[in-house]
């Protein structure tokens, strides 16, 4: 019976396939093996992809149509972009329509006067940053990935990055967005405007949806003023207790757009991965920090900062860069990471607490992983000046797969009860998708759930939208 019903739904479905086909012949549409799993996956590589089909839309109208027919036949869609996603956001696990905006990957305008960039959600974060560049300015929220990931899914998780202490998160930089709902209307949120006090701002909402409202089809970005010329310096610190001491000596000299923070298991793998050996000795812990560095007063500062940290026993050595490709070599300790940690099939966390809760929940953290993660590589960096740790738990080769994550994941209620003790959250910057699902509940309360639940469900009554993400 069941194998009856199953069959006249596949049937059913590849109709419905057909008719789209029919109704929208210069759209294209893939449904080979090979575009199947390259398309149905993102970074994560838990999930064995099994999407339906993959959409490549050029034009709003195409995405309206896409989402009118989906909604017809009560077909899902996993909107997709660069697909670097560490949480299984972007998965199409279940016969879902992909809806991938690699063809909308244009900028649209340039508004001198507004200073805002208008964009397609499939353009890469780095085409975003060359778009600014050409016009004298900035769109300043950056991470490694910028040459993979799109800005459909930055917009998506809200992604922060190596700059949120100075501009904050993409949220901040979000002028106005156009967006296709479940239904196929096009909604235009915010407009552009810098103030709009006319009710609930469903731009912001969207942000950060994880796919869940909408397609979101274009963006408008705000751009700024280039930052002062910068040095980057990395120290490398014997405590753990003493890196927010570094962070507030650094603070109160200086002004930063970055500070970071890796662990030496971390500086080992980069450096098994060619980048180059910064000191002699090894440290526990490292920091890496860009300043604005334009005359002379600001680099006697970050010397005297320097000095001080030396002196009161904050770090044990220290370099910093006389050129942009010194600062590079130092920014590819921090951000090779990901990179050199990838062959090793990493389990991740992505969770923040309030900068001042920081010291403590580190000293009860790193308990909690010394106790319960004795025989695995754990791996911790991030972007300590926001509260935002990555742990990166590393899986033993010979151990399976699904035995690898069934321990992480226990590990990770446990952190999740520590983060809640804190005020933390389970995802700061990497969204919830499917990885982190499990523990939502430890970051919201119920009642917050539950609203969140509603306006789903008055966004996309019949769960079409990137369902089975961010909560069931
Ligand atoms: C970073 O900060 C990214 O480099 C990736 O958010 C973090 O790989 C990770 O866990
Ligand atoms: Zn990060």
């Amino acid at each position: 019976m069941t194998g009856n019903a199953s069959d006249a739904e596949a049937s059913a479905t590849v109709g419905a396939l057909d008719e789209l086909r029919r109704a929208q012949p210069n759209l294209r549409l893939l449904a080979a093996a090979a575009d199947l799993e390259h398309y149905g996956r993102d970074w994560t590589r838990r999930w064995t992809p099994a999407p339906l089909a993959i959409a490549l839309p050029v034009s709003n109208e195409e995405v309206q149509a896409i989402a009118r027919w989906a909604s017809a036949h009560r077909i899902a869609i996993v909107p997709s972009g660069g697909r670097t996603g560490l949480s299984g956001g972007a998965v199409a696990a279940n016969g879902e329509l992909v809806v991938s905006f690699e063809r909308m990957n244009r900028v649209l305008d340039f508004n001198a006067v507004d200073r805002t960039l208008t964009v397609q959600p499939g353009i890469a974060l780095e085409a975003v940053h060359r778009a600014a560049a050409e016009h004298g300015l900035i769109y300043p929220v950056d991470f490694a990935a910028r040459g993979s990931c799109s800005i459909g899914g930055n917009i998506s998780t809200n992604a922060g990055g190596i700059r949120v202490i100075r501009y904050g998160n993409t949220r901040e930089w979000i002028a106005g967005l156009k967006l296709v709902t479940a239904n196929g209307e096009l909604l235009e949120l915010n407009r552009g405007l810098i103030k709009n006090s006319s009710g609930y701002d469903l731009r912001q909402l969207v942000i950060g949806a994880e796919g869940t409202l909408g397609l979101v089809v274009e963006a408008t970005l705000r751009l700024t003023d280039p930052p002062p010329a910068s040095q980057v310096m990395l120290f490398a610190v014997p405590q753990m207790a003493a890196l927010m001491r570094v962070f507030a000596a650094c603070r109160k000299r200086l002004n930063l757009s970055a500070f970071e923070f890796f662990t030496d298991r971390a500086l080992h793998h980069v450096l098994a991965h060619g980048a180059h050996k910064p000191f002699d000795e090894v440290s526990p812990y490292y920091v890496v920090t860009e300043f604005d560095a334009a005359d002379e007063a600001q680099q006697q500062a970050a010397l005297e900062v320097f000095e001080q940290c030396l002196n009161d026993g904050l770090v044990n050595d220290g370099v910093l860069s006389q050129s942009d490709a010194q600062a590079a070599a130092l920014w590819r300790l921090r951000e090779g990471i990901t990179e050199s940690l990838a062959p090793h099939k990493p389990y991740k966390n992505d969770i923040s607490v309030r900068i001042s809760a920081v010291p403590d929940f580190l000293d009860e953290m790193s308990s909690l992983l010394t106790r319960e993660y004795p025989q695995f590589d754990v791996v911790w960096f991030g972007h300590i000046g926001d509260g935002n740790l990555h742990i990166n738990v590393l899986k033993p080769a010979e151990l399976a797969d699904a035995d690898f994550v069934a321990q992480c994941e226990r590990v990770t209620k446990l952190l999740s009860e520590v983060l809640a003790r804190h005020g933390g959250s389970i995802s700061a910057e990497h969204g919830i998708g499917l990885v982190k699902k499990p523990y939502l509940s430890g970051t919201r309360n119920p009642s917050e759930i539950e609203l969140m639940r509603g306006v789903r469900r008055v966004f996309d009554p019949q769960g079409l939208m990137n369902p089975g993400k961010l909560f069931d």
